[in-house]
């Protein structure tokens, strides 16, 4: 009974489908609110093990619904801080807290916050006719929903910079070749290739997948040694998982692993 998102679960994955195709999936509060708690279950519910992430229409997301920022709609000088902290900022948290993989099947244009977000993803995918526009320089803005924070790393500083301050169109074959997403795909084979990638995303040790997110999340931040220690950490965590045990258990005896999560 969502009104701005889709969201169903099947085969132990959630796809989350932002809904609002005549404004390209741009977000308002109520889709904030539908978005917060369809990432509540999917964190919650122990049978969801991957999320897929999608638009509906021609687009992806178009960032920020500029009718509730136009001086038409009631506040002159709305706080955009205040919707930053409130609404973007705890949804790229959740996406990459988030203790599952999340695929992010950019279908159309991402453009302002709808960029960033995809970019928060752990494995972007996108239809050929897809493009990333960081459309916030053109009003004004920086790039929000860690935009700052993942371009440069994804892209180093000098297409980052361009990128940002130019505000141009990058295809969605030009971010697979400058390595900014994984994988572009015939507009017809990307529903169903993310789809499989994220059924068998599912059916993977959830729990090593989540420590193997983390990890490489923090690994910007952190020094050698620092990173070191965590991962002994984690493989000190993750040995004694079932999920460890019955990986080694099926590569000895030949057959197929079963994993359950953890
Ligand atoms: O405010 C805060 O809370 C702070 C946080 C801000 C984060 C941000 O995301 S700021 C950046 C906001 N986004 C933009 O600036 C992008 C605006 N959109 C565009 O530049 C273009 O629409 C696109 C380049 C994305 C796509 O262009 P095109 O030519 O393919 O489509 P179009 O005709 O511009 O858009 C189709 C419809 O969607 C159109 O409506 P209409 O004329 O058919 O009734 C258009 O107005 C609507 N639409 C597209 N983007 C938005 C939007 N409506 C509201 N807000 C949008 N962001």
């Amino acid at each position: 009974n969502f009104k701005t998102i889709e969201y169903s679960v099947k085969n132990n994955v959630a796809i989350l489908t932002l809904n609002r195709p005549d404004s390209l999936n741009s977000f308002t509060s109520e889709m904030h609110s539908e978005v917060k708690q369809a990432l509540k279950i999917t964190r919650e519910d122990s049978d969801i093990r991957c999320l897929l992430l999608t638009g509906a229409g021609r687009g992806f997301c178009a960032g920020q619904d500029l009718n509730d920022r136009s001086v038409n709609a009631g506040d002159a000088t709305p706080d955009l801080g205040e919707s930053v902290e409130n609404n973007y900022n705890p949804l790229i948290r959740a996406i990459t807290s988030l203790e599952k993989p999340v695929i992010c099947a950019v279908n159309g244009v991402a453009a302002g916050a709808g960029a960033s977000i995809s970019l928060a993803c752990d494995i972007v995918l996108a239809a050929r006719s897809a493009s990333f526009i960081q459309a916030f320089s053109k009003i004004g803005l920086v790039p929000d929903s860690g935009g700052t924070w993942n371009l440069p790393r994804a892209l180093g500083l000098p297409r980052a910079k361009a990128l940002a301050l130019l505000g141009e169109k990058l295809s969605a074959e030009k971010a697979e070749q400058w390595g900014m997403i994984w994988q572009c795909i015939d507009d017809d084979d990307l529903m169903p290739k993310a789809l499989k990638m994220a059924e068998h995303l599912a059916t993977q040790p959830t729990k090593g997948l989540s420590r193997i997110k983390k990890l490489l999340n923090e690994s910007f931040s952190n020094p050698l040694h620092l990173q070191l220690e965590l991962e002994k950490d984690a493989m000190r965590e993750l040995g004694k998982s079932n999920d460890y045990q019955e990986g080694v258990a099926a590569f000895i005896a030949k057959r197929p692993a079963k994993f359950q999560g953890h």
